[in-house]
C-alpha cells in the first residue's frame, strides 16, 4: 500500500501555492487571491484521506516580496517542517510561469540553508498560470528560452530530477486537472520510495545556524558571500554534531562491551566461590 505523505508548498506570494494546496486536498482549505490580505503569515496544512492514506499539505508563507526581514522569513517558512511528521515529506516549489525572474536563480540556495543541501532531491517544481503563457509560447522550453536567466532556471530543473509539471489551477475540476494531479501524486510516490528520512539532527543544526545570523543580517536579501557563510557553518555544524553522535555512540558501546567484559569475568569466580560455599552451608545445615 502507498505511504503517507506530506507536501510542502514553497514559492512566491501569489504563485499559486494556496491554489495548488486546494486543488491536491480537492477542496477550498486555503485562502488563495492576490491582494496581501490573502497571503499568510504563518505555515497551515490540512489533509486529506485519498485511496486509504493520508495525504497533509502544508502551505507556506511567500519567500520573497515580504515586509520581513529574507532570514526571518526562511526560519518562518522553515519551521513548515514541524507540520510534516504524517507521512514521507516532499517539496513542491511553485513557480508562476509568466514570473521567473531572477529570484529564481535564488531559491535554490534559499531552499538549501533553509532545508539542507539534498532538498532539491525531494522537490518537484510545479509552474502554475499555464494558461496565462500558453498562448504565447505553447511550452517550458520556449518560454525559458526568451529569458535572460534561462541558464539558472535550466539549472534549477536540472537539479530537481527534471521532476516538473506544468498546469493551471483554473483547470481545476477539469479532466485535465485530474490527469495533472495523478501525475504530481506518481512523481511523489517515486520521491517517497527513496525516500531517506528527514534527519531531525540536521535539520536543527539548519536551523540554529540560520537563527544565529537573523539578528545581524536584516536586509531583503542574502548576497551570495552571506549564503556561502551560512551553508559552510552548517556543514561545519552537521560534522561536528555527527562526531559528537559518533563519539558518544562508542562510548555507549564501549560501557555495554566493558559491563559484558566484568560480567564474564565475574561469573566464573562468581559459581566457583557458590560450589565452594555450597558443603560448608550443607554442614551447617547438617
Ligand atoms: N490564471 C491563473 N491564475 C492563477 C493560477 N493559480 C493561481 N492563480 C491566481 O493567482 C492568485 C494567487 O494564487 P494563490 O494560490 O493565492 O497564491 P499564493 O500566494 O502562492 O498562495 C489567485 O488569485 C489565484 O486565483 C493559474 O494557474 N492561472
Ligand atoms: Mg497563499
Amino acid at each position: 500500500m502507498a505511504s503517507n505523505i506530506c507536501c510542502i508548498l514553497l514559492g512566491e506570494d501569489g504563485s499559486g501555492k494556496s491554489s495548488i494546496g486546494n486543488f491536491i486536498l480537492r477542496r477550498h482549505a486555503f485562502v488563495s487571491g492576490n491582494n496581501p490580505g490573502k497571503f499568510i503569515q504563518e505555515s497551515e496544512s490540512h489533509s486529506v484521506k485519498l485511496d486509504n492514506r493520508i495525504i497533509t499539505v502544508v502551505d507556506t508563507p511567500g519567500l520573497f516580496d515580504t515586509k520581513e526581514y529574507l532570514l526571518r522569513r526562511l526560519i518562518n517558512v522553515q519551521s513548515s517542517l514541524d507540520f510534516a511528521q504524517l507521512g514521507r515529506q516532499f517539496f513542491l516549489l511553485v513557480i508562476k510561469y509568466g514570473k521567473l525572474t531572477e529570484t529564481v536563480h535564488h531559491t535554490a540556495d534559499l531552499l538549501k540553508i533553509m532545508f539542507g543541501p539534498k532538498v532539491l532531491e525531494h522537490t518537484i517544481i510545479v509552474f502554475t498560470h499555464e494558461d496565462d503563457v500558453m498562448v504565447k509560447w505553447k511550452n517550458i522550453e520556449n518560454l525559458v528560452n526568451e529569458l535572460d536567466e534561462k541558464e539558472s532556471i535550466q539549472a534549477l530543473i536540472d537539479e530537481c530530477g527534471r521532476r516538473f509539471i506544468t498546469l493551471s489551477n483554473y483547470d481545476l475540476d477539469a479532466h485535465l486537472g485530474q490527469e495533472k494531479l495523478e501525475k504530481l501524486i506518481m512523481m511523489a510516490d517515486a520521491l517517497a520510495i527513496n525516500w531517506m528520512g528527514y534527519c531531525e539532527e540536521s535539520f536543527n543544526v539548519y536551523r540554529r545556524v540560520l537563527q544565529k545570523y537573523a539578528n545581524d543580517w536584516k536586509g531583503e536579501h542574502l548576497s551570495e558571500e552571506q549564503i556561502k557563510i551560512i551553508k559552510k557553518e552548517q556543514k561545519q555544524e552537521e560534522r561536528k554534531d555527527t562526531v559528537f553522535s559518533n563519539v558518544a555512540g562508542v562510548l555507549v558501546g564501549a560501557g555495554i562491551g566493558l559491563l559484558g567484559v566484568v560480567t564474564y569475568a565475574a561469573g566464573p569466580v562468581a559459581v566457583g566461590a557458590l560450589t565452594a560455599a555450597v558443603p560448608v552451608i550443607a554442614k551447617h545445615i547438617k
